[in-house]
């Protein structure tokens, strides 16, 4: 069990979902974000702290030994605000974590990474980065820090690719990409309990029948999600529109956020 364990990005909608559902795995929880927020009870701290700000950055991360990485820009936007959150962020992160000691991390990358490449493929740790915009760009930087930090400095890194992680999956596109929060709830758990981590690359994804990612490399892990997205297909059906075959979001892993423009 970790001393203390620290999730940045807590009142996001990741963050809110399982800020609540992790406390088994430290003796101490830590909360952040840049946003203010309360916790639900007592049990948990919430440290207010901008990402792109290096000495709050590394007061937050003193005392944790595990950190859940949420926090950040997590849609397209103008670089100058995903430059501060996801790179220099990220920077400032992995800065604090080798000055305190800090044993692993769960990354939340984003399917965003490889985002050009077509539904038609299937992908697996070994894919070529193909990211589909700036977002994505900032999320193949945060994977290559976690990379260098494992390589110099021994700090362990789950690349979670997150694909689509909402209560229930929303459209055609998210058949293939749906996390479920209880996935990823457990996927949290096998990241922090395994003797040796490493610095893999996992898809996070449920078990969807109509999955594009092979997570056959990571199964050392032990994690098995039970989710699939082929449960909301009728509902599905009924709420949202089935694109055009030539539709970006029929077209790429990415969907919509290939026809994102740079923003100004
Ligand atoms: P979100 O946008 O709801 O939450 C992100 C949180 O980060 C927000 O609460 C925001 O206030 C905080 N944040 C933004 N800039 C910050 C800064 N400079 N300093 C400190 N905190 C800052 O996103 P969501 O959906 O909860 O996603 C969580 C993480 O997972 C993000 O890193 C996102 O890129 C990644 N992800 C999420 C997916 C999803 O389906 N929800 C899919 C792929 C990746
Ligand atoms: C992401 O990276 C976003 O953070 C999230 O809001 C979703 O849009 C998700 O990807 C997705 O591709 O569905």
């Amino acid at each position: 069990m970790m001393e203390r364990l620290l999730i940045t990005g807590a009142a996001g909608g990741v963050g809110a979902m399982i800020r609540n559902r992790l406390g088994h795995l430290a003796q101490h929880v830590r909360l952040s974000d840049i946003a203010d927020f309360e916790a639900e009870g007592e049990a948990a701290e919430v440290i207010q702290c901008d990402l792109g700000d290096a000495d709050g950055v590394l007061d937050l991360v003193a005392g944790c030994d595990g950190i859940v990485h949420l926090g950040g820009v997590s849609v397209e936007d103008r670089f100058d605000r995903i430059r501060r959150a996801n790179i220099d962020g990220v920077y400032n992160l992995y800065e604090a974590a080798r000055r305190h000691n800090v044993k692993r991390i769960l990354f939340a990358s984003s399917n965003h990474v490889v985002g050009y490449h077509l539904q038609t493929s299937r992908l697996d740790d070994k894919a070529p980065l193909r990211p589909d915009g700036l977002y994505g760009v900032s999320k193949c930087f945060g994977e290559a820090m976690a990379s260098l930090y494992h390589d110099k400095f021994g700090i362990e890194t789950a690349l979670v690719r997150i694909g689509s992680c909402f209560p229930e999956p929303r459209d055609h596109r998210m058949l293939s990409t749906w996390l479920s929060i209880d996935d990823l709830v457990s996927l949290v758990e096998y990241v922090f309990r395994v003797p040796r981590l490493g610095c893999p690359v996992i898809y996070g994804a449920s078990k969807n029948s109509m999955a594009w990612w092979d997570n056959s490399h990571a199964g050392y892990l032990g994690w098995t999600p039970q989710s699939n997205a082929e449960d909301y297909r009728q509902q599905i059906e009924r709420s949202a529109q089935m694109p055009q075959p030539d539709d970006p979001a029929a077209v790429y892993q990415g969907g919509k956020f290939t026809t994102d423009p740079i923003y100004e």
